[in-house]
C-alpha cells in the first residue's frame, strides 16, 4: 500500500540482518550548497560502509518513499531546485500527491522506523528557535523523539537555536538527551555549550542497550545522542556568536518564517564565515555517521 523502495544495498543488508544507518536528505537539499552537498552525502555513506554497516539515505522521489538512494538518485536530488522539505506533517501528503521531497530529522525517523532501521545519523536537529516565546517556532523534530523509537546521533543543538529551551522541551517529552564522552551538551560547531547534558554515555554498546531497554519497558520514542565535533574542526563560540546574531537579525527584518528559517540561517552563516561553517559541518556529520555505525552494530550484537 505504501510505495516503498529499498535500494539493493539496503535490501541485502536487511535480509542478512546486518547493521544499517539511516541518513536524512534535507541536509543535502536545504542544509548545504551544491556541489559540496552531493560530495558530502557520498563521503558520509562511504564512512558508514568502511565500518561494515550499510547507509540508507531517505527521500521521497516522485511519490515513492526511498530507503537507500543510488548515487544517481543522490546526485539528481542534490541538484534539483525547489525540492520540498518534508517533516511529519508533509510526508504522507507528498507521497499521496506523487511529489518529490527531502526528509527532515522527524520524517527520516518515521521512515527509518517503518523500514525497521533503529539508528540514524545527521548533523543538527531542529529545536526551539530563539524568540520562540513570540514566534512559537519549535521544530517538529522534538516531538518526534517522544514517539518514534530511533536513536539519532547529532552534534548537539545548533547555536541558532535556544539550547536551554530545547533541552526543556525534550525533558518534558521524556526524551533522553545523552552527551557522548563528555559532560557538556555540544553546540554543533563548538564542542561545548557550557550547559551540562542531562545524561552522559561513553560507549556505543551502552547507547544501543538503553534504546533496547526503552522498548522493553514499553516506552515509546527514541534518544538523542549529542556527539561533539572533532577538536580540529571546531569553531569557537565567540567567533560564531556575532555572526549568528547578525543572521538572526536579518531573518527577522526580512520576515523569514516557518520552514524557511533554518535553511536561511544556515546559508547566511555559511556566507558570513566564508565557508568555514560548512567545513566544520562536514567534519561533524562524518563523525556522527561513524558513531551511529558503531551503535547500529552493537544493536545487532545485542539482538542476535
Ligand atoms: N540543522 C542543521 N542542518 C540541517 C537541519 C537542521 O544543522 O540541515 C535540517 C534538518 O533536516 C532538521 C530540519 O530536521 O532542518 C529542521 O527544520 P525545522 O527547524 O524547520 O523543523
Ligand atoms: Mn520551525
Amino acid at each position: 500500500m505504501i510505495p516503498l523502495v529499498l535500494s539493493p544495498e539496503v535490501a541485502a543488508a536487511q535480509s542478512d540482518k546486518r547493521a544499517i544507518v539511516a541518513l536524512e536528505s534535507t541536509i543535502i537539499t536545504h542544509g548545504m550548497p551544491y556541489p559540496q552537498n552531493i560530495e558530502v552525502a557520498a563521503q558520509v555513506e562511504d564512512d558508514i560502509r568502511k565500518t561494515g554497516a550499510t547507509p540508507a539515505t531517505i527521500a521521497v522521489l516522485d511519490g515513492t518513499l526511498h530507503v537507500g538512494l543510488t548515487s544517481q538518485q543522490l546526485s539528481t536530488l542534490g541538484q534539483a531546485k525547489g525540492v520540498a522539505k518534508l517533516s511529519r506533517a508533509d510526508l504522507a501528503v507528498c507521497i499521496a500527491q506523487g511529489g518529490t521531497g527531502a526528509t527532515t530529522v522527524a520524517a527520516t525517523m518515521i521512515a527509518a522506523h517503518y523500514a525497521g532501521i533503529q539508528v540514524f545519523a545527521t548533523g543538527g536537529i531542529g529545536g526551539v528557535h530563539k524568540g520562540a516565546e513570540h514566534s512559537f517556532d519549535i521544530s517538529a523534530d522534538l516531538s518526534e523523539f517522544a514517539q518514534t523509537p530511533v536513536t539519532v546521533v547529532a552534534a548537539g543543538a545548533k547555536a541558532i537555536l535556544d539550547i536551554p529551551k530545547t533541552l526543556e522541551v525534550l525533558e518534558t517529552s521524556g526524551v533522553p538527551v545523552i552527551a557522548y564522552g563528555q559532560d557538556d551538551i555540544p553546540a554543533f560547531w563548538s564542542r561545548s555549550s557550557g550547559i551540562a547534558a542531562p545524561l552522559r554515555m561513553d560507549s556505543a554498546a551502552d547507547i544501543a542497550k538503553s534504546q533496547l531497554m526503552r522498548t522493553a519497558l514499553n516506552l515509546p520514542g527514541g534518544q538523542l545522542i549529542a556527539n561533539p565535533i572533532p577538536m580540529e574542526a571546531e569553531i569557537a563560540a565567540s567567533t560564531l556568536d556575532p555572526i549568528i546574531a547578525q543572521a538572526q537579525a536579518e531573518a527577522d527584518t526580512q520576515g523569514v518564517t516557518g520552514k524557511a528559517v533554518t535553511p536561511f540561517l544556515l546559508q547566511r552563516i555559511f556566507e558570513l564565515t566564508d565557508g568555514r561553517s560548512l567545513t566544520a559541518n562536514i567534519a561533524l556529520v562524518r563523525n556522527n555517521a561513524r558513531l551511529a555505525a558503531l551503535i547500529a552494530q552493537e544493536t545487532i550484537n545485542l539482538t542476535k
